[in-house]
């Protein structure tokens, strides 16, 4: 008998059917990124959209956490090949946050702290499908994953949920981000395996 139960967060067992095509399961929650992580100061810290006629849309720490939350379970799915499957999160609704921006833009730039930037059509965003998460599995989400808050969109490749979000640019004309300019897919959807620029 094993002391360790696999079921100890309780996560179901996973199905084939559950990993996009050349993924493989992971049960430890490995931390990938280009540089160091940077010291983010909640006093100071801000979200801010900025739409592309230059209106900027600013949120403090605090009125962050005064908007409505949700909890989302969902699965993630990393290019470098592995995928975790039912991770719990907490955040903020993307539509939430968008719900009194003027924008009749197409793309978004995602801008973290430390310079990071990842691209992606502003409607990924958008119906559910998006958050601004700060808590991990019941927990404050840790600066190495990200925290204070990250983006969460995991129905494509986790890169583009860029750690220490600060800033979203809306575009009229789309923006490759940093992993998308170095041959990264443009859009990154794991179950078409679109992980390279041609693939
Ligand atoms: N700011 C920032 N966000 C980032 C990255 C990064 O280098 N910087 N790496 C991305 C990549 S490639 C992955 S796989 C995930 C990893 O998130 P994790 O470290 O919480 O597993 O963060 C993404 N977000
Ligand atoms: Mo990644």
């Amino acid at each position: 008998m094993s002391i360790v139960s696999r079921g100890f967060h309780g996560r179901r067992e996973p199905a084939a059917a559950d990993l996009p095509p050349g993924q493989y399961l992971t049960r430890d929650f490995p931390v990938l990124q280009a540089g160091p992580t940077p010291r983010v100061d909640l006093d100071t810290w801000q979200f801010t959209i900025s739409n592309e006629a230059g209106a900027k849309y600013t949120w403090s720490w605090r009125e962050l956490l005064a908007l409505p939350s949700e909890k989302t379970t969902t699965d993630i799915h990393c290019v470098t090949r592995w995928s975790k499957l039912g991770t719990t999160w907490q955040g903020v609704s993307l539509d939430t946050l968008f719900a009194d921006v003027e924008t009749a833009a197409d793309h978004a730039l995602v801008h973290s702290y430390g310079g990071y930037t990842t691209n992606l059509p502003l409607e990924d965003l958008l119906d559910g499908k998006a958050w601004i998460a700060y808590r991990f599995e019941g927990e404050d989400l840790t600066p190495d994953h990200g925290g204070p808050a990250r983006l969460l969109v995991p129905h494509l490749y986790f890169w583009k949920s860029a750690k220490w979000v600060t800033r979203i640019d809306l575009l009229n004309d789309d923006e490759p981000g940093f992993w998308e300019q170095l041959g990264y897919h443009n859009y990154g959807d794991p179950w078409r395996e679109q992980r390279y620029t041609d693939d």
